[in-house]
């Protein structure tokens, strides 16, 4: 496949970037944390993350990219931290990278290159990812955990219910999908979203809405009680030399 292989030269061509998206407490307006989402730049345009991970997936090279991502946003963090800004950075984990057998080992050894402290690392896992393999991917998490890392359940919601779950995961973090807050008019959603964050109040954890993009959306869910967004409202992802001027302007 001659994508494959375009993507194998983006990667020792060092095309792939890493841009950030903030993620906002809704009450105050200041940056909590941001996520780590790869970009592809090709020529004057990008290629989807949405196309090319699931290539990286079936080619393998996901766990490269992946571990790149991960030394990328943790070097990138510690640069922010000798500026005194401080956020969480949450980095997004295939199942096939975070199956390796070494996986602990690398998050432990990127935390320790970057003298991060584990708690401004979170990793996010899709929903479907935990119900690849819940046992196994349960076991994992715990261990993650306890090197004080956190945990984040992404896409919440749209996959295979992982709601028979939900009370067995670690979890720091759940992310309600882009997919529920754009429809919050309708009843029925609105009353989901209602039902996950009072789950979330319910077992500690901390909700982030993703893909906000008007106010409306934003004051439906301050009032049902969630805590932090993220979206277009507030930031697109972006270059890290951008989200340097966007922090300091916004915190
Ligand atoms: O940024 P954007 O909405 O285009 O991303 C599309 C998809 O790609 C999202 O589902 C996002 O989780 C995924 N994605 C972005 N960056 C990474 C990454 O570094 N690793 C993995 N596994 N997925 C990513
Ligand atoms: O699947 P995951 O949640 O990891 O990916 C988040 C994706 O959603 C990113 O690709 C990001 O670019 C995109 N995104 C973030 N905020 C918004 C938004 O407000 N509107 C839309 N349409 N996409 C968004
Ligand atoms: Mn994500
Ligand atoms: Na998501």
């Amino acid at each position: 496949l001659d994508i494959i292989r375009k993507l194998r030269q983006a990667v020792t061509q060092q095309q792939l970037e890493v841009w950030y998206q903030p993620q906002i407490d809704l009450a105050s307006g200041r940056t909590l944390g941001v996520e780590a989402l790869l970009r592809w730049r090709d020529g004057n345009s990008f290629i989807s993350p949405a196309v090319f991970i699931p290539l990286a997936e079936y080619s393998g090279m996901i766990t490269e990219i992946g571990e790149w991502v991960m030394r990328q946003a943790c070097s990138d963090l510690s640069e922010l931290t000798q500026r005194d800004i401080a956020v969480r950075v949450a980095v997004n984990i295939s199942m096939q990278q975070f199956r390796q057998d070494n996986f602990l080992e690398q998050v432990t050894g990127t935390l320790a290159q970057h003298q991060i402290s584990p708690e401004n690392l979170e990793l996010e896992i899709t929903e479907s990812v935990v119900m690849e393999d819940p046992t196994v991917v349960i076991g994992l998490l715990e261990k993650v955990r306890t090197l004080g890392v956190k945990v984040a359940i992404d896409d919440f919601g749209t996959g295979y219910s992982s709601l028979s779950y939900i009370k067995q995961l670690p979890l720091n973090t759940i992310k309600i999908d882009r997919a529920f807050v754009m429809d919050i008019d309708k009843v029925e959603v609105a009353s989901i979203i209602d039902m996950v964050i009072g789950l979330a109040e319910r077992l500690n954890l901390t909700v982030v809405a993703e893909g906000i993009e008007t106010p409306e959306q934003q004051q439906k869910l301050a009032d049902m009680g969630c805590h932090c967004g993220q979206g277009y409202l507030f930031a697109k992802p972006m270059p890290f030399s951008d989200l340097t001027k966007f922090l300091n302007a916004f915190r």
